[in-house]
């Protein structure tokens, strides 16, 4: 019930202007960026720890979460983590599909396909 709740407001709320460069150091963005610029190098939580996601607080992970689900639907899927790099910067690589469903196997705790609000952030804290 409580979680019902909270999907409503997270999704009243996602539509907010924000960016990840008012939450994250471009410095931090740079170098976490720089770490996965090889092809099939992304770690997702070698990422979160560069880019300084890790040391944030709960409403902000999830304002990254909402600005990574760019559709706001409440979920990031498939084709939204391919994007993902080029959130954190415009010129980045796409992530290739196998980083994409090695990312998404990780988060999917509950095996939907899409990885929620409450996996990103279980993903990024753990
Ligand atoms: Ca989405
Ligand atoms: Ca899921």
């Amino acid at each position: 019930m409580l979680t019902d709740a909270l999907k409503m407001y997270d999704t009243c709320f996602s539509h907010r202007i924000m960016s990840l460069s008012s939450i994250l150091s471009t410095d931090a963005i740079d170098r976490a960026i720089k770490d996965c610029q090889a092809p099939d190098s992304f770690n997702c939580k070698t990422f979160f720890q560069l880019c300084g996601l890790t040391k944030k607080s709960p409403q902000e992970i999830k304002d990254v979460f909402h600005i990574i689900d760019s559709d706001g639907d409440g979920f990031i899927e498939e084709k939204e983590l391919r994007l993902f790099l080029q959130q954190f910067s415009p010129g980045a690589r796409l992530l290739s599909e196998k980083e994409a469903k090695t990312f998404l196997s990780v988060a999917d705790n509950d095996s939907d396909g899409k990885v929620g609000a409450d996996e990103f952030q279980a993903l990024v804290m753990s």
